[in-house]
């Protein structure tokens, strides 16, 4: 669907009866509005035209306006941050698909290392015909491919972790860049991959030396090697220099500052697949290996601590499968009595974030309004209750729960689970 094509009748007014309408009044038309010095916008000449601005220069690696210091990472309270630590993307603050670096979710298990690219190695042994240590500069000489992927913790969020109020506290451990970097095959396969070979375990460089098996499958397939994210090199918290991607699997299995690639015929089980990143189920057993990320999505606009007036609204969110594209996001503004479809905004893109938008008029009457998505193979988001029924309550990884925000008759908007 193109972005133009969202069913918004022609010539509408969309802010008539809110708050504009009221600045509007004020302003009474385009009479100068002299004595009222908070405001500064036309026909008055505001300060900041009077002078001259910032020199170029002035900030040499730029930061955002400083009336945008609120939007940053939300570091969760609730939860005790040690060196096993994570910190969520602000979504109810972004816009788009593409979640800024300095705003990307961070999760780590052994802090954050400060490693120098001169001297960091990647060694690929095991199940290969030729053994090798590369540098940085012998993987940035393989042929570089940049794609768009969501990146998304399986802990995103846990299952008894329902009660946070904004879209990051829910759902925050997830974000979409453009990566670049070498296909893991390309890098395999100069190794030569013996016919044995099964998993690759990868290891990062940090205290933690995070370990996770990946399927060889994956690693054929559209798995990479990124040395940049966003056109610029790594941020430290996202593995500089050097990560493993697997577009759509579980967060974990992407491997920072990864240092080694040993190519096995069976997989490590190591702590962080089999202690963790595993789901107990209702009979006792567990799931293990749980690699794709099941299709969800979250309203972020409006969503939890915001406050809408009665009137056009456009609620807006986004949609991800680890399976693939989305293929449609429904919105339900009455419970989930009804559903919508949203327009979904282009680009729509294998495994990455998709923006969706429908316009909406609220009453002013109380509600819940929610989303779920839909993606290629027909898979369709499900309630928490569904979910739990078949899930149960004591897994915590893979909960991709339809997320309801509760509509007050003030505009507030909170946490529907709550
Ligand atoms: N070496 C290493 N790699 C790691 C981790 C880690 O602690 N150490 N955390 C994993 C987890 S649980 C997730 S969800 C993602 C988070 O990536 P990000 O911090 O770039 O968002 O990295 C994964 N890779
Ligand atoms: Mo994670």
């Amino acid at each position: 669907m193109s972005h133009d094509d969202d069913g918004l009748p022609a010539r509408r007014r969309f802010l008539a009866g809110g708050a504009a309408a009221a600045a509007g009044a004020l302003t009474g038309g385009l009479a100068p509005s002299r004595g009222r010095a908070a405001e500064a916008g036309p026909p008055d000449i505001p300060e900041w035209m009077k002078v001259p601005g910032a020199d170029v220069g002035s900030q040499t690696y730029g930061t955002p306006s400083r009336f945008e210091s609120g939007v940053i990472r939300n570091v969760p309270q609730r939860l005790k941050q040690y060196l096993s630590a994570s910190s969520r993307t602000p979504l109810q603050d972004l816009d788009g698909i593409i979640t800024p670096n300095g705003l990307f979710y961070e999760r780590h298990h052994g802090g954050v290392p400060d490693i120098d690219p001169a001297r960091h190695r990647l060694m690929i042994h095991g199940l290969v015909e030729t053994p090798l240590i590369l540098t940085m500069d012998d993987i940035r000489r393989f042929p570089s491919e940049s794609h768009i992927h969501f990146l998304e913790c399986s802990g995103n969020p846990g299952f008894e972790a329902l009660n946070g109020r904004t879209a990051s506290d829910l759902v925050g451990l997830v974000g979409c860049a453009e990566w670049t970097g070498v296909r893991l095959a390309t890098v395999l396969r100069e190794a030569g991959l013996k016919p044995e070979a099964r998993w690759v375990v990868a290891e990062g460089a940090d205290a933690a030396a995070l370990t996770r098996s990946l399927p060889i499958e994956k690693c054929l397939d559209d798995a990479l090697l990124v040395y940049s994210q966003n056109g610029e090199r790594l941020r430290p918290q996202q593995g500089y220099p050097l990560r493993v991607l697997l577009p759509g699997f579980e967060g974990n299995m992407s491997v920072k500052w990864l240092r080694r690639l040993n190519v096995t015929a069976e997989p490590a089980y190591s702590r962080e697949e089999t202690a963790k990143y595993t789901d107990s189920m209702p009979d006792g057993t567990a799931r293990q290996f749980t690699f794709v990320m099941e299709a969800k999505s979250i309203i972020t606009r409006p969503s939890g601590t915001q406050r809408i007036a009665a009137g056009f609204n456009e609620i807006t969110g986004i949609a991800w499968s680890g399976r693939g594209l989305i293929r449609a996001v429904e919105v339900s503004v009455d419970d989930g009595r009804t559903w919508q479809a949203a327009a979904l905004q282009a680009p729509v893109l294998t495994r990455a974030l998709t923006r969706f938008r429908l316009p909406w008029t609220w009453d002013g009457r109380p509600t819940v309004i929610m989303s779920r998505a839909i993606d290629e193979t027909g898979y369709v988001q499900p309630s928490f209750a569904a979910l739990t029924a078949v899930r149960g309550l004591k897994s915590f990884y893979h909960n991709n729960a339809i997320v309801p925000w509760r509509v007050a008759a003030s505009g507030e908007v909170t946490n529907g689970y709550a």
